[in-house]
């Protein structure tokens, strides 16, 4: 077990539908501690950074566009093997797929259409994670 940190989001669906609360409620329960929490619009420049790896992907400009759309809550947290436990928390990338329990799967609407609507973001390695708390709060 190792004590981690995860960059999660609470993207603009998740927040327009007043879901902010219960997926802090989630975190909590599951034990993990909240370090840092943040509710703003992100700027181009920032989602431009946090998706560099989905660049040229054919959903890569519209799931930039979404992003900026509305606030979002941005969370640091922090608790043992975090990262993977956050992941699991969220469930499947598409909401339809993802299993009853989790977030995306308890919370999540068809994808439809609107395939980056899955209302939290989770960071997938210590990489990555490290490097995305660096764009989201960069003092920390
Ligand atoms: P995750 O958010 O589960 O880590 P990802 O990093 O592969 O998934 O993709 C980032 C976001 O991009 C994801 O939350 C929703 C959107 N996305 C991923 N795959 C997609 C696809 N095939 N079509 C449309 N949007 C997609
Ligand atoms: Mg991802």
């Amino acid at each position: 077990m190792t004590t981690e940190r995860s960059l999660v989001l609470v993207k603009p669906d998740g927040f327009r539908r007043g879901l902010t609360g219960e997926v802090l409620r989630r975190i909590e329960a599951k034990g993990y501690t909240l370090v840092a929490l943040s509710v703003l619009t992100p700027t181009r420049e920032a989602l431009e950074r946090h998706y560099a790896e989905h660049e040229g992907k054919p959903f890569y400009e519209p799931l930039v566009e979404f992003m900026g759309s509305g606030p979002v809550t941005a969370v640091v947290i922090e608790g043992d093997d975090c990262i993977k436990g956050f992941r699991s928390l969220a469930g499947a990338t598409n909401p339809t797929e993802a299993a009853p329990g989790s977030i995306r799967g308890d919370l999540g609407r068809d994808w439809g259409l609107k395939v980056q609507q899955n209302i939290v973001h989770g960071s997938d390695s210590p990489e990555s994670a490290q490097r995305e708390i660096g764009i989201w709060f960069p003092s920390l």
